[in-house]
């Protein structure tokens, strides 16, 4: 079995969180995806919409996930893929190269960000009651 492990914060779970677990899923068997706590989020920086719990049960309900643990740090991911068994860690290719130190433990691969969408994007869309485009 072929395991994929990918990390985000998934939150206003949108487009291009959906397309990249479902790329992350194609390049595999089964797929974890660990999500940034929201103490961890703090350390990032970010201020989420919805709380870990919410963001966490969303995407395990995607239908291209199979496991969801928490990221509660930067430094856990080589623990996580060697307890794990991941053969493969995916990321967007706006983290292009940040995760190269962990190619001695497994395949790192990082994918084209969906274009046009973001958890800001629809955050300003939303505020200003403006729908998110389909792209052609
Ligand atoms: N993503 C994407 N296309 C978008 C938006 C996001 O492909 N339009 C990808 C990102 O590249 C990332 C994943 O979706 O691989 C999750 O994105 P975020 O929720 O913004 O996660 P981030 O804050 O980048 O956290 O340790 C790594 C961090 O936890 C990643």
């Amino acid at each position: 079995m072929k395991k994929v492990i990918t990390y985000g914060t998934f939150d206003l779970f949108h487009y291009g969180h959906l397309r990249i677990l479902q790329r992350a899923r194609e390049l595999g068997d089964y797929l974890i995806v660990a999500v940034s706590t929201d103490e961890f989020n703090a350390i990032k920086g970010k201020q989420c919409t919805y709380p870990y719990s919410h963001r966490a049960q969303i995407v395990e309900a995607i239908k291209y996930v199979d496991k969801v643990i928490p990221e509660e740090n930067w430094e856990q991911k080589e623990r996580d893929i060697l307890e794990n068994d991941a053969d493969v860690l995916v990321m967007g290719n706006d983290w292009q190269g940040k995760f190269d130190h962990l190619k001695n433990i497994c395949e790192v691969v990082y994918l084209p960000r969906t274009e046009d969408i973001s958890t800001t994007d629809v955050k300003h869309h939303v505020k200003n009651e403006r729908s998110i485009a389909v792209k052609k």
